[in-house]
């Protein structure tokens, strides 16, 4: 059962009430490997869900263009100042809808149309907002992209400087969706300095590694860092800007009055929950143990003959490359996912296939350390994951994967379900 439980709800609209319902068991009974994905605690669930939803307040604390804000205020405050001890930042902004938003919100601070952007390439690990063609990020902005060494899987950073040299951006943006590796902040910030640009540093994968001391903080590097909230940091859908005092302003104008409207509030009281919880010694031992099963799963993937990016992961992210496995992606993902194993399709570097059915499928352990899995489940996820691709047209195998994996769950308790 759903975990507050829904009463209300069930009354009200039993229709929508059995969906949520079927989505917390769906949630409970499957190894949740999507790398950006994670369960929140009860705690952040019941402030998601509070009456701070009825309430506007554009502006930032003690400057609100609604008045009422007597509580609202102190819940920003609370959140800004969490965010900021949690990473010995100089400021944050809390404001942000989530990562798009936020990444619009440094071109909207230090570029103007048609201004030069450099980010890493999406099929190569970056994400959209990083100048990717699609996107209104690569329309409306002048963007050259990098990408990895072809021999490691690794950023090319000679390309970095190079392309920065050449180009000279404004804005550089390090970080990704996809990148199993360590980012060298310090190198970036050595070439955006160079190049007189302002390095952004997207953590929202890692931002809950880097809280928790499992990854290297970008903060005295980058002076401007964005991140969602809700991948391994553990919290509510939404995201964060933590800026360096200098840039603190125009951030501020950019993400309200520039972009966005009224902040959500209840969001931002679940925000500060999270990071409540990460600042408990707790946090750091769950970082690091996500780090572990990432590792963990890495080599036993590799023991069953499966091809990763960069030949294994220092975070929480594996990117596998299917290709030598005679399947794409795309049917292993639907595969995987109907044995009760839940990833996303990814492209690889250089992936000769499309987007929409790319070469590799993309895995994380953040949510499964939630449940409290160790390294010594690591080997038995990776053979089912074996088993699942292998027997990728055979349903009943499938679903009798399914049913050992919901066994294995069972036993471990997930915040949200009761
Ligand atoms: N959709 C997120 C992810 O899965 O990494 C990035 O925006």
């Amino acid at each position: 059962m759903h975990e507050p439980a829904i009463p209300s709800l069930t009354g009200a609209d039993p229709e929508v009430a059995r969906l949520v319902q079927a989505e917390a068991r769906r949630q409970f009974e499957k190894v949740r490997l999507i790398a950006s994905e994670n369960y929140v605690s009860t705690a952040v669930l019941e402030a998601t869900g509070s009456v701070l939803t009825n309430k506007y307040s554009e502006g930032y604390a003690g400057r609100r263009y609604y008045e009422g804000q007597q509580v609202v205020d102190p819940v920003e405050e609370l959140a800004v100042a969490r965010a900021k001890a949690l990473f010995g930042a100089d400021h944050a902004n809390v404001q942000p809808y989530s990562g798009s938003p936020a990444n619009l919100a440094v071109y909207m601070a230090f570029l103007d149309p048609g201004d030069t952007v450099m980010g890493m390439a999406l099929p190569a690990g970056g994400h959209l907002t990083h100048g990717w063609g699609v996107s209104a990020t690569g329309k409306w902005f002048r963007s050259v992209q990098y990408g990895v060494r072809k021999d490691t899987g690794v950023v090319d950073l000679d390309e970095v400087r190079d392309l920065a040299r050449a180009e000279h951006p404004k804005v550089i943006f390090c970080g990704g969706t996809a990148i199993p590796r360590t980012i060298d902040f310090p190198a970036f910030a050595e070439i955006a300095d160079e190049v007189g640009a302002v390095l952004a540093a997207d953590i929202a994968h890692i931002a809950g590694l880097v809280a928790g001391g499992a990854h290297p903080s970008p903060v005295g590097h980058a002076q401007v860092i964005t991140t969602t909230t809700h991948k391994t940091l553990r919290g509510p859908r939404g995201a964060m800007i933590l800026t360096d005092a200098a840039h603190a302003k125009p951030i501020d104008k950019a993400v309200f009055p520039g972009l966005q409207g009224g902040p959500h509030n209840h969001t931002t009281a679940a925000i500060a929950v999270a990071l409540g919880e990460a600042l408990e010694p707790s946090f750091g031992l769950y970082a690091h143990a996500i780090v572990q099963n990432a590792r963990a799963l890495a080599v036993a993937l590799l023991d069953r003959g499966f091809d990763l990016v960069s030949g294994g992961t220092d975070n929480h992210l594996v990117l596998v490359d299917l290709t030598g496995k005679g399947i794409a992606g795309k049917p292993a993902a639907k595969a995987l996912d109907r044995a009760g194993i839940e990833a996303n399709y990814n492209t690889v570097p250089f992936d000769p296939r499309k987007p929409f059915d790319p070469s590799g499928v993309r895995l994380g352990t953040a949510a499964i350390t939630t449940r409290g899995l160790t390294a010594d489940h690591m080997p038995k996820i990776a053979e089912w994951i074996d088993r699942a691709v292998r027997v990728a047209d055979d349903g009943p195998e499938l679903d009798r994967i399914a049913a050992e994996v919901a066994d294995l769950m069972a036993g471990y308790p997930m915040p949200g379900w009761a």
